[in-house]
């Protein structure tokens, strides 16, 4: 095992640092579980994992809202480095939802001890770089201060709830709660009016299941939006079969395909298919169900005319389950191309709306002016209230990391290094923040991708460029500026390929986040070439990076 290099001279002087590791993990949901063991069992350092919760699950720790699913399918949101985890563990369901991942990630950090390195709730607050010792100080809220040569954020891209700054929400007599940070014990709607403000993939999951039990749900939709039937059900005992016989093979598809799913997009265009074939191949898609809807056809994400195809597809599945013809109007009235925001899947979603204990409301029509003690009031009318659900989503990509008081050298904080938008190196790593690396940041696929497939592939890359810096001595790394620049044009060009940047209002853009600059975050050109990207930059010896002694 390698010696740790740091200095331990500038620690000595420093007597209220509690604790110094090789590397400190910020966050324990897949990311940090993983870069944990790395770290630790594979290459041998001393590791300290930060998580402010009391229990691993990261995302899954705090999104149990009521009908909280994952959107990819099981048998591929999971890690495949362990062949015993793969063989070991059987989901039971297309779609896990909290409880089942949470024992999954609970079994994972139990199957590999990883607890013993993990200190719950602590919430990091700082983390400065010291340029003299070559280390990174972290403070955590409750006054504690760690060094490590190496910090790594694993907070994940979608953990900085966004709570709308709507006027009166502190007058607001009834109860309100925001998807992601949903109270475990839950939340009864028996005989309650409910508001559910948003309608992304969160706002269509949890309706239809508030609405079973509340006595009437309200919701506000500000942007339609298209979705697809999850299908969710039971996995059979034979798929589950199919599952562990093939594990290898799946793993090889969800590492060859775009999005890290285990299916490959149709070499196919929708245009050039004739209009009948073209009808029953979204039917045939619409039954299978979820996120392989968008592999039916390879034009969809790049060319408008054949998106136009699979959105009036959808659009039409709206008129046809919605039977009030104003509400489904107002349902299929969407601005923008079909999954150029994220596109969200449901179980019931456009039924609930038949319900008579639902109602939509469309407040780009008549927009919210204030919360009021009562309810939510809108330009025309006021909806009493006893509690509103905000599934208003994220400040996205770059929101947790933000919140932390970063800084690097020469005491640059990570705010000003992005005031114009989150600028860095393959998603990776920032000029002037030496030996800090992210994983699944800003400028990577991440949220684009299946995130266990992008994680593993982050945490790998991570692990093996500490063990290259342990083998040669080096004990720097950061990005040059030219090898940034570049890498931003490139997140740019590939966005600019494809019809992302359409949705205008989408968190892709951090368009949801006043204030925030509009950059488009994720790494769009597909999570096999930037696998390859990644990995040609290592074998030509961290090209792009300086690495120093
Ligand atoms: P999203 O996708 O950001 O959706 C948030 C929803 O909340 C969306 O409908 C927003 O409307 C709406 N919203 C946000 N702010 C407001 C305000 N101020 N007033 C009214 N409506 C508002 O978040 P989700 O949690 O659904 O999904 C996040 C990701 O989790 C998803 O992409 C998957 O990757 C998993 P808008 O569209 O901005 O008009």
């Amino acid at each position: 095992m390698a010696t740790t290099s740091f200095d331990k001279k500038a620690l000595e002087r420093d007597a209220r640092v509690d604790g110094h590791f090789d590397a400190l993990v910020i966050g324990a949901g897949f990311s940090g579980l993983y870069q944990l063991y790395c770290l630790r069992d594979r290459l041998g350092l001393s590791v300290k994992v930060l998580e402010v919760a009391d229990g691993v699950g990261g995302t899954w720790y705090w999104n149990r809202y009521p009908g909280a699913r994952c959107d990819s399918e099981s048998h591929s949101y999971c890690y495949t480095f362990s062949e015993e985890l793969s063989r070991e563990w059987e989901w039971s369901e297309r779609y896990p939802g909290p409880p089942e991942i949470l024992r999954y990630l609970n079994h994972v950090a139990d199957r590999f001890d990883l607890k013993r390195d993990i200190q719950f709730n602590s919430h990091v607050k700082s983390a400065h770089y010291d340029e003299t010792a070559n280390l990174w100080r972290v403070a955590t809220n409750a006054g504690e201060q760690m060094t490590a040569q190496f910090l790594i954020t694993a907070v994940g891209c979608l953990s900085s709830a966004n709570i709308p700054n709507i006027r009166g929400l502190d007058t607001f007599e009834g109860r309100w709660y925001h998807t992601g940070q949903w109270p475990h014990e839950g939340v009864d709607f028996s005989g309650k009016r409910v508001g559910q403000i948003g309608t992304g993939s969160t706002g269509i999951q949890a309706a239809p299941v508030i609405a079973e039990t509340a006595a009437h749900l309200t919701v506000f939709q500000r942007t339609a939006n298209y979705s697809v039937p999850a299908r969710n059900g039971p996995l059979t005992p034979a798929f589950q079969r199919y599952v562990k016989e093939n594990t290898a093979e799946i793993r090889n598809v969800t590492r060859a395909s775009v999005n890290g799913h285990p299916w490959l997009i149709e070499d196919r265009s929708a245009l050039e298919t004739p209009p009948a074939e073209r009808q029953a191949l979204y039917e045939k898609a619409w039954e299978i169900g979820g996120l392989r809807f968008r592999a039916m056809f390879s034009d969809l994400l790049v060319d408008k005319k054949a998106n136009d195809t699979a959105a009036e597809f959808i659009r039409n599945k709206i008129r046809e389950i919605v039977k009030d013809p104003a509400t489904a109007a107002k349902l299929a009235d969407i601005d923008h191309p079909y999954a150029a925001k994220r596109p969200p899947i449901d179980t019931d979603y456009f039924e609930t709306f038949n319900r008579d204990n639902v109602t939509l409301v469309d407040i780009r029509a008549t927009p919210i002016e204030r919360i009021t003690p009562r309810g939510i009031r809108t330009s025309d009318a006021e909806y009493p209230l006893d509690i509103i659900v905000f599934a208003t989503g994220f400040d996205g990509m770059t929101g947790s990391l933000l919140r932390m008081d970063i800084r690097g050298r020469g005491g640059l904080s990570l705010a000003k290094a992005w005031a114009a938008g989150p600028r860095n190196y393959l998603g990776l790593q920032v000029a002037g923040f030496p030996n800090l690396f992210m994983v699944t940041g800003p400028g990577s696929p991440s949220v684009l991708c299946n995130m266990p497939v992008a994680i593993e592939q982050h945490v790998e890359w991570i692990t093996d460029c500490i063990a290259h810096m342990r083998q040669h001595g080096l004990k720097r790394i950061e990005p040059n500026d030219e090898a940034m620049d570049s890498w931003v044009e490139q997140v740019n060009a590939a966005a600019n390929a494809t019809l992302l940047p359409d949705a205008k209002h989408s968190w892709y853009l951090g368009a949801n986040i006043p204030g925030k600059p509009r950059v488009f975050m994720p790494y769009a050109g597909g999570m096999a070439h930037y696998r390859k990207i990644c990995a040609d930059v290592a074998a030509r010896d961290y090209e792009g990076f300086k690495l120093s002694t």
